[in-house]
């Protein structure tokens, strides 16, 4: 039987067209601006969170390896236990979710990611969805879904946006209550291609390089003001079913959030040699009538924004144009969802 305070939940990873790059406060985690994106399917982690009251195990999560009570949190990835950074990481989180439901009890946390960890793929978007969903059912709190994405957002930011399916809002906000997720309403029928560069962890965590770049990109601030026009034009062509407005301002965007990190000090480079070849692809594509657009994140891999209609054929293009990359069509997802 499951213990009262153990819950599995199931989240997707997000892509965004309109970036979330650089916090106005770091402990928050309130963004300098807001932030679109479409949550995917297929890109999965389904994540159990049990918090060990005396002698009670989880069916699903285990008990700890030695089979007697936990004395503080464990984190296992992908069948890896986890010390260090990591855990610190999923256990700050974790405190958040305790000081709100009034406990104080050690956690076991056992993960499983169909997302490559840490290259560009938004795995922390998927991981901190599923977790917040699963700790806080766990600890008993019957939270809406917008209470839900502004504590997810406390463990990483673009995890708020995971909290729902199809195209969502990141609203940057001022403070906690303010800054939440939300549901945009689309008659457009989108889907990414994801072109694979690579799939090792990049060299400089997303948190770390748009800390770099706020500190010391001289494009920076320019950045930021540019999104909150992109920001309208985009949900203005969303709600007039207007591709490629919206794509062409996704694919500036992303280049602006790219240029303001390469001027950082020292710059930030995540792009290889067949992101390029990729990015003049998609281009070529568009020349030779292809409603294709690229955006970017934080790693190597290009994603490239279609019609749903149209994404296998895209996706059969992309394929001949970059042999030695895996193409993967990916269309919209569900929002996290408890499994059990
Ligand atoms: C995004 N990225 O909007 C942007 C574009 C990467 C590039 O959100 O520090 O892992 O945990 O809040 O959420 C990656 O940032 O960063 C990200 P933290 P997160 O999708």
């Amino acid at each position: 039987m499951l213990s009262p305070y153990c819950a599995t939940a199931c989240a997707h990873a997000n892509i965004a067209l309109i970036k979330y790059w650089g916090k106005a406060d770091e402990s928050l985690v309130i963004p300098t601006t807001s932030s679109l994106s479409l949550t995917l399917d297929g890109l999965t982690t389904q994540t159990t969170v049990e918090f060990h009251a005396d002698d009670e195990s989880c069916e699903q999560a285990g008990a700890s390896a030695t089979g007697s009570p936990l004395l503080h949190d464990t984190l296992n990835i992908d069948g890896q236990e986890q010390i260090g950074t990591p855990l610190q990481r999923v256990s700050k989180f974790l405190d958040v979710i305790r000081e709100r439901a009034g406990i104080a009890l050690p956690a076991r946390v056992v993960s499983h990611n169909t997302v490559p960890f840490g290259a560009g793929l938004a795995s922390s978007a998927s991981a901190f969805a599923a977790l917040a969903a699963a700790a806080s059912r766990a600890a008993g709190l019957e939270l809406s879904d917008r209470e839900l994405s502004r504590i997810a957002r406390r463990g990483s930011g673009s995890a708020c946006r995971s909290i729902y399916g199809g195209l969502v809002k990141w609203n940057a906000g001022h403070d906690d209550e303010s800054s939440y997720a939300e549901p945009v309403e689309s008659p457009l029928d989108l889907a990414i291609i994801v072109v694979l560069i690579s799939a090792k962890e990049k060299p400089m965590s997303s948190r770390e390089a748009m800390r770099l770049t706020v500190r010391t990109s001289p494009l920076y601030p320019a950045w930021v003001c540019a999104s909150e026009v992109d920001m309208r034009d985009a949900l203005a062509a969303v709600s007039h079913s207007d591709l490629r407005a919206l794509g062409a301002v996704a694919e500036a965007n992303a280049l602006g959030m790219h240029a303001a990190m390469m001027s950082a000090r020292p710059g930030v480079v995540y792009w290889l040699p067949q992101t390029v070849a990729a990015l003049a692809a998609v281009r070529d594509m568009r020349t030779q009538g292809f409603d294709v657009w690229f955006t970017m994140d934080a790693g190597a891999n290009v994603k490239v924004l279609a019609l749903a209609s149209e994404a296998e054929h895209v996706a059969d293009e992309l394929r001949n144009r970059m042999p030695d990359c895996a193409v993967e069509v990916h269309h919209p997802g569900s929002g996290v969802r408890i499994v059990h």
